[in-house]
Order: C-alpha cells, then structure tokens, then sequence
C-alpha cells in the first residue's frame, strides 16, 4: 500500500469531520499501533519536560548556593592567607553577581512564562 499523500490526509480529515493526532498514516481510524506509538510518544514528551524541569530546577538551586556561598568562600580565602585569590573573588564578584542573578531571574521568569498561558 502506498503512502498516503497529504491530499489523502487531507481529505480524510475532510471526510471524517475529526482528526486524532494520532492518527498517523491518516486514514480516519487509529488502529492498535498508532494508539501505542501515540501514547509511547506523549510519555516521552512527558518524561522529557519533567527532566528539562528537574535541571532547571538544579541550575537555579546550584547558582543560587554560589551566591550564597561566595562571601563564605571569600572569607575562607582570607582566613587561609590566600590574599591573591581573595583579591580575585573580590575583583570577580561584580561580573558573577549580575551573571548569576540573570540565570535565576530567567529561570524564574521562564517558570512564569510557561504557566500564565495555562490557566
Ligand atoms: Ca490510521
């Protein structure tokens, strides 16, 4: 059997007033594999978000335990005699603070983003 063209799904549609998604040859009916092939294709959509979330979710905690730890970590320095890291941290902090608020203030704005829509 040839491959339906997108006349014939086209028309399919036309004909059968419905159009499932996953219908995927487009012949109005959805048989056993596409229903599978369908459901195994939203589960890894699914999965793929929540691990898109769950990393997100990781960089902003992480960028946020930085920030968090910097003055920590420039103290420390000090402490150990360490005066040329010290004056590094120091020099660098500017650039990272802004660099870092940025990561979190997109991860936060992105959160909003996604779920304004939504509701
Ligand atoms: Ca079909």
């Amino acid at each position: 059997m040839a491959e339906p063209t997108k006349e014939d799904i086209a028309a399919a549609k036309a004909a059968s007033g419905v159009y499932h998604p996953a219908d995927s040859n487009g012949d109005g009916h959805v048989s056993k594999e596409e229903e599978q092939m369908y459901l195994e294709f939203k589960r890894k959509e699914l999965e793929d978000a929540d691990a898109m979330r769950d990393a997100q979710r990781k960089m902003a905690w992480f960028s946020l335990a930085g920030m968090l730890l910097y003055p920590a970590i420039v103290l420390v320095a000090v402490l150990l005699g360490i005066d040329q890291a010290a004056k590094i941290l120091g020099d660098m902090a500017a650039v990272y603070f802004v660099s870092v608020a940025a990561i979190v203030a997109a991860f936060f704005g992105a959160q909003a983003m996604q779920t304004k829509p939504k509701k």
